[in-house]
């Protein structure tokens, strides 16, 4: 299946064809959650491998070796991809841990009275936008991005694979006020402060970790071993799909990166476009904290 210049499109969002289908993305909003399922949910670049890792580690109380023995798409399939039936068919998990890029409007049938625990990552756009650009200059299946100027602009109108990041992130992060089987989490607590996000998601799957797991957690899931990890990193994708002398999967992992390509003027048109779309999210995300001002209490929650 190389598809690689096909684009499907499914209720007026436009997926790759390389990995998606009619078929497979129609499958995914009849999918039979159990309610042992783990799913984890995200845009894409907001952190959905890094949160893999994380659930695939503490599902195994720390220990690495199904992180370093299983690829990421075999242990966390996408729900949304055409290979999910046959990998969840011949690999059963225990518990399933699932992935998807779904808009939540298009799963909340699926998910309706399901007790599946779900994990929303979300993370600043501007930095979302940048390691999208990135990725799709080495990822085949992607039109070639072009300037970063016309990616931004689609990207802000909303016109991206896997549609808008607005949307995306208003629909699912909406579901936190009823929904109390969702955990949202933002990759800027993950990176500020990685032992309280852990401990977090480990109380929210009702995995609790002694010390030195959670310890064996933090490190394998760190960005240093995940680069080196070639179930993550991307490094097992054949040349004739992913370029990789265009680039890293595991680029730079860092907060703030859009500023090293955002002029002043994108930034601007970035600020208006976002505050006049967000206005009706009451959300307030953590982007910019500084870390000695990020408190954690005894759960590990943020204060
Ligand atoms: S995808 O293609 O949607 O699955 O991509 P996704 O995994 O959501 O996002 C990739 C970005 O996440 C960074 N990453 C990490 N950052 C910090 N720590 C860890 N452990 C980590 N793992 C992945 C990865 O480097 C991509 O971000 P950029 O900004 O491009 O470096």
């Amino acid at each position: 299946m190389a598809r690689l210049d096909v684009t499907e499109t499914f209720h007026g969002i436009t997926f790759p064809g390389h990995l998606h289908t009619q078929d497979s993305l129609q499958s995914a909003l009849r999918f039979p959650f159990q309610d042992t399922d783990i799913l984890i949910v995200s845009y894409p670049k907001s952190g959905t491998t890094w949160m893999q890792e994380i659930v695939t580690l503490i599902c195994n109380r720390g220990d690495p070796h199904v992180c370093q023995t299983v690829p990421n798409w075999t242990r966390a399939p996408w729900l949304e991809q055409h290979y999910c039936a046959m990998v969840l068919e011949k690999y059963p998990l225990n518990p399933r841990v699932i992935t998807t890029h779904l808009p939540q409007h298009l799963l909340e049938p699926a998910l309706q009275g399901s007790k599946a625990k779900v994990i929303y990552v979300s993370r600043n756009p501007k930095d979302v936008v940048v390691s999208y650009y990135h990725f799709c200059k080495m990822a085949k299946f992607f039109p070639d991005p072009g300037s970063f100027q016309d990616f931004l602009n689609q990207f802000l109108d909303g016109r991206s694979y896997y549609g808008s990041w607005f949307d995306h992130v208003k629909g699912w992060t909406r579901q936190t006020e009823t929904m109390s089987n969702l955990l949202h989490i933002t990759y800027e607590e993950m990176s500020l402060d990685p032992h309280c996000a852990v401990e977090k998601i480990s109380a929210f799957l009702q995995r609790p970790l002694v010390e030195e797991e959670l310890n064996s957690c933090l490190k394998h899931s760190s960005f240093s071993s995940m680069k080196n990890n070639t179930m993550v990193n991307c490094t097992l994708i054949s040349p004739e799909i992913m370029d990789h002398s265009k680039g890293c999967f595991m680029r730079k992992g860092e907060l703030g990166n859009w500023k090293s390509l955002f002029t002043d003027e994108q930034n601007q048109h970035f600020e208006s476009v976002f505050s006049s779309r967000m206005q009706d999210c009451s959300l307030k995300f953590v982007w910019d904290v500084p870390h000695e001002n990020r408190i954690c209490n005894k759960e590990g929650n943020p204060n």
